[in-house]
């Protein structure tokens, strides 16, 4: 994948099982400190093209042969083979995402293997549900059904959480025995090459798994879900990036799979165990810089308790290390990249446009060394906002939460569910009984209470509204990943 020839590393395409270049390239930049870590090639309409006919062919070769006990086999030697690389993986992932060290080793990398292993193990496991029928004539018929693979999947992924959203993605797909081509974020294109190595590693056959490179529209992310030989597209990213790939794919009506974007929820009543909910709603707020798409960013706080708890987590907030992802005590590393920063400076901007308080945060830190040219910010609270202000309506995916009061709990599930979105929402409170009952009036997909990013791989997991299409996770995902035909026996 790499030559040192050059004078930095070059990410190339993984197409039928050969990495292979091409006429344009594009940087990886190290958001830490801006430097180039590598150039990646731009993989072009027919190396897509090739890469889908590859992911065809494999179809009808070994890989379509396998029973599901070898499959789920190889599955796990992939997990395994991503264990026995951990350090390598941490390293690109931390590079290219600028995320702390101790997030990537501690989420990112033991997830991707979790994946494959989770799915392996579902694979095996997940029997078909049949019935006995009785016809208008009295006479009995036996209904089963058969998964089938989809055939080639598209997917694409985002740059927040590179390796454990490819992988989330990845291992459904092929423990439904699918073949996959997919596109990593143009920004993070590193951890989905060396999983390409690993797949050679894990003895997956050529073609099963292809990499290209490149951007959205006009470029590869648009070659590939345009492309009538992919059967189906599952993408996480942005809200109107569905909207985009909706489009592409109406006219061959392929089944879409997407997770969106959000503007996730935290409510906080006066009854709950004070100091667990700071810890827990500062994780919220500011895990991965706020880049993950569950992050809470708006927080509502009952009456009773708001000057304490927006006093707490404002001194959370200032205990956080803003620093080097290299530095094992950092809590949080730059943004993605120069744009995204001034993505979210601009809503900094807004918000005291828009008459809110400043808690603390709002800028950029300054350090007087390298790091001064990285793309980092500061952790940032807000209060005094009116509901109706942009930065309570929009996703701003960065290290910054807006904290208002309520009075009543009614109020409080008003305000929660007043988004176009409905991705996730966490409760806190001791009270269970309300847990329960806020819990199952929230339009999200996922609910947390008393906790937040706690995930189970067997459980749904996607978004109402604009957060998303589908639910994916355990039985959903074999749900997406195949077609099941049902078959009627007269007995
Ligand atoms: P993005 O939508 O900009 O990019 C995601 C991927 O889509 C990239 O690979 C990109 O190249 C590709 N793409 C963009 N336009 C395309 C097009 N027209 N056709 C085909 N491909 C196209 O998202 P991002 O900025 O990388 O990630 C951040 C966003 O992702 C946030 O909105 C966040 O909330 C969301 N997200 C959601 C989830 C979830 O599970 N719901 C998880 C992580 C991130
Ligand atoms: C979004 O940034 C995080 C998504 C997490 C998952 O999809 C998961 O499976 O944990």
């Amino acid at each position: 994948m790499q030559r040192s020839s050059r004078q930095v590393k070059l990410i190339e395409n993984y197409i039928d099982g050969k990495f292979v270049g091409g006429k344009r390239e594009f940087a990886d930049v190290n958001p830490a400190d801006g430097s180039v870590i590598a150039q990646v090639t731009e993989a072009d309409r027919e190396q897509v093209d090739a890469a889908v006919q590859a992911a065809r062919r494999a179809i009808r070769g070994e890989w379509g042969q396998l029973g599901v006990r070898e499959r789920a086999a190889r599955l796990e030697r992939i997990a395994h083979v991503i264990e026995s690389r951990f350090d390598c993986l941490v390293s690109a992932e931390v590079a290219d995402t600028g995320k702390p060290v101790s997030l990537a080793s501690r989420l990112d990398v033991p997830r991707a293997a979790a994946n494959f292993r989770a799915f392996a193990d579902l694979i095996k496991s997940t029997g078909l549900e049949s019935f006995q029928t009785e016809g208008p004539d009295g006479k009995r018929a036996l209904n089963y059904a058969v998964r089938k693979p989809l055939g080639v999947v598209g997917i694409i992924t985002p740059w927040n959480l590179p390796l454990l959203l490819l992988t989330w993605k990845v291992a459904p797909a092929l423990a439904c025995g699918n073949t996959v081509v997919v596109k990593p974020s143009e920004e993070t294109p590193a951890t989905a090459t060396l999983l390409a190595e690993m797949m050679q590693q894990a003895g997956i056959p050529d073609g099963v798994y292809n990499v290209v490179h490149g951007f959205g529209p006009d470029s590869a992310g648009e070659f590939l879900t345009r492309h009538p030989d992919v059967n189906a597209v599952t993408l996480t990213g942005e809200s109107q990036t569905g909207a985009a790939i909706m489009k592409t794919v109406a006219a061959s009506v392929k089944p879409v799979s997407f997770e969106l974007g959000g503007k996730n929820v935290a409510i906080v009543f006066a009854d709950c165990d004070f100091d667990e909910t700071v810890k827990g709603i500062a994780e919220a707020i500011f895990t991965n810089t706020g880049q993950v798409c569950l992050c809470a960013e708006r927080v509502y706080v009952e009456r009773a308790i708001f000057d304490r708890f927006v006093t707490a987590l404002k001194k959370k907030a200032e205990g956080l290390i803003v620093g080097s992802p290299l530095e094992t005590n950092t809590d949080l590393g730059p943004l993605i990249s120069a744009q995204h920063r001034e993505k979210v400076l601009s809503y900094y901007r807004l918000a005291r446009e828009e008459g809110a308080s400043l808690v603390t945060g709002g800028g950029v830190p300054e350090f007087g060394n390298s790091l001064d040219r990285g793309f980092y910010i500061q952790p940032t609270i807000y209060t005094g906002l009116k509901e109706s202000a942009r930065c309570v309506k929009e996703e701003i995916f960065g290290p910054v939460c807006h904290v208002a009061p309520f009075d009543s709990e009614e109020e409080a599930v008003n305000l929660a569910n007043d988004t176009k979105y409905g991705l996730a929402a966490s409760i806190w409170t001791t009270n269970l009984k309300r847990g329960h009952r806020v819990a199952q009036q929230m339009n999200v997909g996922i609910t947390w209470v008393n906790c937040w990013f706690l995930r189970d791989l067997r459980t749904p997991f996607g978004g109402v509204g604009l957060s998303g299409i589908g639910r994916e996770g355990g039985l959903h995902s074999l749900n997406f990943y195949s077609e099941l035909n049902n078959i009627c026996i007269r007995l």
